[in-house]
């Protein structure tokens, strides 16, 4: 309740922050993305993780503004990159399973964009697997208007749940993410090797780009690359860093 309380007059206050992690391409090394993850800097707390905060404001339906305030964000700091002459790279914003119900926010982000004047392919949004069961027709109609902006859609957390391998060729997204639990338990042995291989050959044939979560090992990556996985995001390359440390990160400079 306390914190229910004082969620808005955090956001006015800037308590919430952007992490980027880093996407790296398997085949050059270099980075070729990033996810932006939220933080909470509770004043006198430290910084909270989005694991204790985002189920209730679920409920009470504050992550609609929460995700339209990181998005700003993102955007915002797209632009000043654009305006120093830096060539960035595509930005992975979340976006709650709540944005289902409220179709209006595909229109708020878009102008959100061309108010930063945000080229639409350096956006991608991120949604988790599990919505798609519950919503398929739902989930269709909004990756269409999506891809009527221009942004990119990319699905979270593929393995979690009970993907189905029949969906993958309906659902016309972009960019599949490997969930890191399933890539981590599934790639320790022959028979869990055989399916992400299959799941990784069976979306390059449908031009779906594949990011492997997670990636924690040398061992791991050289895995991911021989069986043609296309980005790999983990421990191994890059924490979730603030703004400041990606640009330092990414660009070199601070
Ligand atoms: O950053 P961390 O590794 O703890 O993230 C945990 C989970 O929190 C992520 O898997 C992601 O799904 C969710 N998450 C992080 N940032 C955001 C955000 O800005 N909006 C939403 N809706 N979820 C987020
Ligand atoms: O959106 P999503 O839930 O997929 O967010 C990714 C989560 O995974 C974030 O909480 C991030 O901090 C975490 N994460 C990213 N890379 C690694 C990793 O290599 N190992 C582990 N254990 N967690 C990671
Ligand atoms: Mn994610
Ligand atoms: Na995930």
């Amino acid at each position: 309740k306390d914190i229910e309380n004082h969620m808005r007059a955090a956001l006015q206050n800037g308590e919430f922050v952007v992490y980027l992690q880093p996407k790296i391409e398997l085949g050059t090394r270099k980075v070729s993305g990033a996810e932006a993850l939220v933080r909470w800097n509770r004043p006198g707390k430290g910084l909270i993780g989005p694991d204790q905060f985002i189920p209730m404001f679920e409920r009470n339906g504050f992550i609609l503004e929460l995700d339209l305030y990181i998005f700003r964000q993102v955007c915002k700091r797209l632009r000043l990159w654009l305006d120093c002459g830096l060539t960035p790279v595509p930005i992975a914003v979340n976006l709650s399973r709540v944005h289902l119900h409220n179709m209006e926010f595909i229109e708020k982000y878009q102008r959100v964009a061309e108010h930063y004047r945000i080229p639409p392919r350096l956006i991608e949004l991120e949604l988790t697997e599990s919505v798609v069961f519950d919503n398929f027709k739902i989930f269709m109609d909004l990756v269409r208007e999506l891809h009527q902006v221009g942004f990119a859609l990319s699905m979270d957390d593929f393995g979690a749940g009970y993907s189905s391998l029949n969906l993958l060729k309906e659902l016309p997204v972009d960019i599949l993410k490997l969930d890191r639990e399933f890539f981590r338990e599934t790639a320790n042995n022959d028979r869990g090797k055989t399916v992400i291989c299959g799941v990784v050959s069976m979306a390059k044939e449908l031009n779906i780009r594949v990011v492997a979560e997670g990636v924690e090992t040398e061992v791991q990556a050289a895995f991911l690359k021989k069986i043609g996985c296309d980005m790999a995001q983990g421990f191994l390359y890059a924490k979730p860093m603030p703004m400041g440390e990606f640009e330092a990160y990414v660009f070199g400079r601070k």
